[in-house]
Parts: structure tokens; C-alpha cells; sequence
């Protein structure tokens, strides 16, 4: 079989339908012109939940950097993780396509439990070579890229500088780090001085990648390892927030506050770094998570439960962009985007076209950021079918307008929720609504039958009594040093 990196060179980029001019879309075409093509920074946090910002009400964490770029752009309240663990979301970033259709559907190496009710799928333990990435895909319109931080997407072979990256710092199979003080034990990073800050580290590779790339156009992928546990805080910040504890607030790990707010200045410094050397007015900035927070470290609260869950706390995400000249500085959009949106999203902002004769699940967010039109489709989706230690069982949600419908493969329940009405999830409607449930369920089993998605099985090991016991999955090979 043809490696994809094979069929990428033969197939040349014109093949591909990117970066022809004559392909362009109208504004990427006088950008080009000018020679002032757009440059994109993609900040994906991880693990951060949806009140995690003092911009999306949070009494506790001070994220001033962040609040800013919200005041300059716009802030989506109705945004989403494409599953509510790590992998998939990045493969779906990466791709523009569903967790479900890339067989990508846990969190690397997964959640194993051998007597559960249910046996889980065979599902895909790395991003394949075959996808043809956002890096890839902007490659071929004339971008250099960037991966600084966390990869999660396989074993050494499927690593950034293997899937379209010019340059990985810090990426590698690892969900999260040995240590986020230096030395971090992450083989593709350099150690620090002694006790240096991770999150500090990656703020500074990502200045000095702008800086190289300042006369190109470029794209920087920002995948911070925080605020993932272990947690793990600069003393004198974790200190300012442990005396500012309140009972009344239900967000009050001081490290974690620390956390993020090492995260702030990683942006703040960024956003300095594109303002001093003229490019923030030609770059866009995108601010959002992989999955919902987890409930040890914070509270997603008015949202229920949290990462691991299909409940909103485990998939809705905070969302900014700020796209100079275009985004009405501070507005807000309550248009549904999903982390698919990005891939087509930016590759229409760039003025290149989407990778032929591959079909993307997301689509173009421009139309929300100009304010003059909508994302065209009617639902977005989640297949998730594995267990997961915060208490998780398999299950698929899909979110409709205001209609969000949760499915329970285990004993096939299912639960309708009101969103504008009942955003906490307190309430099911399933059985005073039958049919609206039903119509619903419907429509998730045809997206997944679209997406060819793989299910569990009843499981012949299946044991009441131990149906709890579980295990991490076995871990890709790389090396270490
Ligand atoms: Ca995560």
C-alpha cells in the first residue's frame, strides 16, 4: 500500500485542490496577492472546563491574557469537544473528521475492564498516516507549522514531524507529563534549567517559532500539557490562590488556579510577541479544550459532571477567536461548533481549498465570525463507547438546536435534555417526550451507520461482581531518555 506521505508527493499539491490560486476563496486571494497572508496560533488547552476562564464567569481563576483576547474577538458559548477525553478530539482537530469515522474513540491507551457488561471495540490506538492533517494540508498552501507541546496521538511513528509538522517540541505518545518542572523526562523537549516551568517553556518555543517564521505565513499548534494533572504549580502563584479560598466557591484547588494562570501568561506572552513584531493584525488566535474539566481538579458547575462524561460538563468547551479586521471585538456566538470545525474553518481562512476527494465532518465557523450567516448543518455528534474511570459506560449524544440526547449502549436508555431550558441536565424528558427521543435516536444510529462507527459487544466475560475492575490499556513503544 502507498504511504500517505508517498501519495502526498506524487499527488503534488495542485492535486490536492490547496493553494492554487484559482482555488482560492475571494479574500484568500487578496491576501495572497498582497503577500499578507493570514498566520494562525491554535491554542488547545487541556482538560480545561467550560468555567474555567474569569471571561466565562469563574470567581476564582485570573486569566486577564485571556480575557483580553475575548474582549478583541469572539467568544462561542455553545462550543464543544469532538469526545469528552484527549485522543479524539485531536485527531478530530487535526483531520476535520469525527472520532467515529477515524475509529479514534478513547483517550490513548484507553480503559480496559475484561468482566464489564460490554465488551468495547478494536478501536484505533494512534492517528493513522493516511489522514491528511491541517499541517499537512496548509503545508501544501506554503505554511510552515508548528506542534509545541502535547501530541497523544500514538507511538513514535505517528508523531508531529510524521503527520505534516515542521517542527514538535515536547509532543509525544505521553497524555500528560512526567513533571511539569524541568528536567521533564519528554524526549523531544531539551531539558531546562533545573526547576524550570514547562508551561513558561512552551510560551517561550512558541515566541521564538513566531519570530523565525515572522516573514512567512505560518501556523502554530499550542497544545499545552495543562492543565492536565499531575498538577504541579509555581509555589509563589499556587500560594497567592490558596489565600484567596472561599467556601462559597465551588472552584478552590489553589494549584490548579496557578495552573491556569500559567497558561494566561503563555498567552499574554504570545499575543506581546505577534504585537511587537507587527504580525497580530494578520494573524488569528483560537483559544479552546480538548474535553471537559475533570471534577477532581475543578467544577464545571452550572454544567453536570465532567470530562470522561457526555454530560455538558465532559464536552463543552470555552471557545475564543479573534480575527482582527474581521470579528467584532467582544461579541459572542451561540453557534454549535465542534472541534471538526476547525480544519475547514482555518483552511478557508488561509484561502485554500480542503483536501480532495476527502470528505471533512466539520464545517466552516467564518459565516458565525462574520456575523452573516450560519454553519450548515442540523446536529452535531459524539460516539464514545468505552468505559472511562471517572464512571463513564459507553454511550453516543447528539446535540440538535436546543435538543441534546444522550444513548446508554449498556442497557439502551436514553435521556433528552432541553438545553436552553435545562442547561445543568437536571431533568430528562425522554419519557414525557417518546417520540421526540425517538426521532433522535434515530438519527444518531444513521450517523453512525454514515460514520461506520464501531460498537461494543455484549461481553462473554461479563461478571456483575467485577464488572468494575479496570485497567489502563497497554502503551504505545517509544523511546525514552
Ligand atoms: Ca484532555
Amino acid at each position: 500500500m502507498m504511504t500517505r506521505r508517498k501519495m502526498l508527493k506524487s499527488l503534488g499539491a495542485g492535486a490536492l485542490g490547496l493553494g492554487a490560486a484559482a482555488l482560492c476563496p475571494r479574500e484568500g486571494r487578496a491576501a495572497a496577492a498582497s503577500g499578507q497572508r493570514l498566520n494562525f496560533v491554535f491554542f488547545l488547552i487541556d482538560d480545561m472546563g467550560w468555567m474555567d476562564l474569569a471571561c466565562q464567569g469563574s470567581r476564582f481563576y485570573e486569566t486577564p491574557s485571556i480575557d483580553r483576547l475575548a474582549a478583541q474577538g469572539m467568544r462561542f458559548t455553545n462550543a464543544y469537544a469532538a469526545c469528552p477525553v484527549c485522543s479524539p478530539t485531536r485527531a478530530a482537530v487535526m483531520t476535520g473528521r469525527y472520532p467515529a469515522r477515524l475509529h479514534v474513540t478513547d483517550w490513548i491507551a484507553g480503559h480496559v475492564r475484561p468482566y464489564a457488561k460490554l465488551r468495547i471495540p478494536d478501536w484505533t490506538k494512534f492517528l493513522p498516516l493516511e489522514e491528511i492533517t491541517i499541517a499537512e494540508a496548509l503545508k501544501a498552501a506554503g505554511y510552515a507549522s508548528a506542534s509545541i507541546g502535547k501530541w497523544h496521538l500514538g507511538g513514535e511513528e505517528y508523531w508531529p514531524e510524521k503527520q505534516g509538522f515542521d517542527v514538535n517540541v515536547a509532543g509525544t505518545h505521553m497524555g500528560s507529563p512526567p513533571t511539569y518542572f524541568s528536567p521533564y523526562k519528554i524526549p523531544t523537549i531539551e531539558p531546562g534549567p533545573d526547576g524550570e516551568y514547562l508551561t513558561d517553556r512552551l510560551a517561550d518555543e512558541a515566541c521564538a517559532f513566531i519570530e523565525k517564521n515572522r516573514d512567512r505565513p505560518f501556523f502554530l499548534y499550542l497544545p499545552h500539557y495543562a492543565v492536565h494533572t499531575p498538577l504541579m504549580a509555581k509555589k509563589e502563584l499556587a500560594e497567592k490562590y490558596q489565600a484567596r479560598v472561599r467556601p462559597d466557591c465551588p472552584q478552590k484547588n489553589a494549584t490548579y488556579a496557578a495552573m491556569i494562570q500559567s497558561v494566561d501568561e503563555c498567552v499574554g506572552k504570545v499575543c506581546a510577541k505577534l504585537d511587537a513584531l507587527g504580525l497580530a493584525d494578520r494573524t488569528v488566535v483560537f483559544f479552546t479544550s480538548d474535553n471537559g474539566g475533570l471534577v477532581s481538579s475543578t467544577s464545571n458547575a452550572p454544567l453536570r459532571a465532567g470530562k470522561g462524561t457526555l454530560y455538558e460538563g465532559g464536552i463543552r468547551e470555552p471557545l475564543i477567536v479573534r480575527w482582527p479586521g474581521v470579528v467584532r471585538p467582544g461579541s459572542t456566538s451561540g453557534e454549535i461548533v465542534t472541534s471538526t470545525d476547525y480544519f475547514p474553518t482555518i483552511l478557508e481562512m488561509a484561502g485554500a481549498q480542503p483536501p480532495a476527494g476527502r470528505e471533512l465532518d466539520g464545517v466552516s465557523i467564518v459565516p458565525a465570525l462574520r456575523q452573516t450567516g450560519r454553519p450548515a448543518r442540523d446536529a452535531v455528534y459524539w460516539h464514545y463507547p468505552h468505559y472511562h474511570p471517572g464512571g463513564a459506560t459507553p454511550g453516543g449524544a447528539l446535540r440538535a438546536g436546543d435538543w441534546k440526547l444522550i444513548e446508554f449502549f449498556e442497557d439502551n436508555h436514553v435521556e433528552l435534555y432541553n438545553l436552553k431550558d435545562d442547561l445543568g441536565e437536571t431533568k430528562d424528558l425522554a419519557p414525557a417526550m417518546p417520540d421526540r427521543a425517538a426521532d433522535l435516536r434515530r438519527k444518531l444510529a444513521a450517523w453512525r451507520e454514515r460514520m461506520g462507527a464501531q460498537m461494543p459487544a455484549p461481553n462473554p466475560d461479563y461478571d456483575p461482581a467485577k464488572a468494575g475492575q479496570g485497567a489502563q490499556g497497554p502503551r504505545p513503544k517509544a523511546k525514552t531518555k
